[in-house]
């Protein structure tokens, strides 16, 4: 791990509260609405929150690209809250690669960029290396901040490629965030964890990670072990405890934000972790 990514004194908690994968009628406490994306963002911001991670849905609750639907989502996350505005760039795996790129036209703070194809359950989150490169590029155009997604660790290595390629982010800070347990990407371990940490690109200067379903909790506590940051929410998981389920992702920011705590590393303040991220104040 690169020397500057280690133990932050305070710890940036990312909330993922919708994702693309789980449908409202599975699971109707999940928020799907602009409404209910405001209120989210609120209550998890006083839970200890600093950023959202955002994927939008249409009127029949359904992932959308739309454009004017990403402008909204931005400016009803901004009119309630401060969190960095994070908009993901991964949608769902329907969604073409054009429309994926076109997300940057929202002007978030910061987007999502996953840094390789991966097998994901039955289906293929599509990430060609020429898409990457275009993704990147355009961040850096635009003044986006990117937080680079790694499933796997050749992953790892492709990130290095990129800023060797192309250079730092806008704003110059390097945040990835670590997703493991999706059944195709690494395992949600902390041994896969750590085999990541160890991989990481000099360039690097922060990072979190989240565990899919049940090894969200392991990698919660593996990530803080490792003094890094956290990422949290309804995206990645919907149990909160054994026949519990989530009833609001206020409830996974809320745990993580005690268990950061307890570690001596309490939950990071907006304008703290936009420092971090190389965000304007
Ligand atoms: N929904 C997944 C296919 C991202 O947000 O950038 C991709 C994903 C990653 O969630
Ligand atoms: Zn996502």
């Amino acid at each position: 791990m690169p020397a500057s990514a280690s133990f932050a004194p305070n710890t940036l908690i990312t909330v993922a509260p919708t994702g693309a994968e789980t449908s409202r009628a599975d699971c109707p406490d999940l928020p799907t609405t602009l409404a209910e994306l405001a209120e989210t963002a609120r209550r998890c911001q006083d839970a200890g929150a600093a950023m959202i991670h955002i994927h939008v849905r249409d009127d029949q609750h359904l992932p959308t690209l739309d454009p004017g639907r990403l402008r909204d989502a931005v400016a009803a996350v901004r009119g309630a809250s401060n969190l960095i505005v994070q908009l993901s760039t991964g949608g769902s795996v329907h969604d073409p690669l054009d429309r994926r790129l076109a997300v940057l036209d929202a002007e978030p703070d910061s987007c999502s960029l996953t840094m390789g194809t991966t097998n994901f359950g039955d289906d293929v989150f599509v990430n060609p290396w020429p898409f990457v490169c275009e993704l990147y590029q355009r961040t850096q155009e635009r003044g986006v901040v990117p937080e680079f997604e790694l499933f796997d660790l050749g992953q790892v290595a492709a990130l290095g490629r990129l800023l060797e390629r192309y250079g730092l982010p806008f704003g110059g800070r390097v945040h990835v965030d670590f997703v493991l347990g999706v059944p195709g990407g690494m395992p949600g371990t902390a041994a896969a964890l750590a085999a990541g940490l160890a991989a990481l690109p000099e360039q690097v200067t922060s990072w979190s990670a989240t565990g899919i379903g049940r090894t969200h909790l392991p990698i919660l506590l593996a990530a803080l072990s490792h003094g890094g940051h956290l990422r949290v929410g309804m995206e990645d998981c919907l149990t909160f405890a054994k026949g519990r389920p989530v009833r609001h992702n206020a409830e996974l920011v809320g745990r993580a934000a005690e268990l950061a705590t307890l570690a001596q590393r309490p939950p990071m303040p907006v304008a703290q972790a936009r420092q971090l991220l190389g965000l304007p104040a």
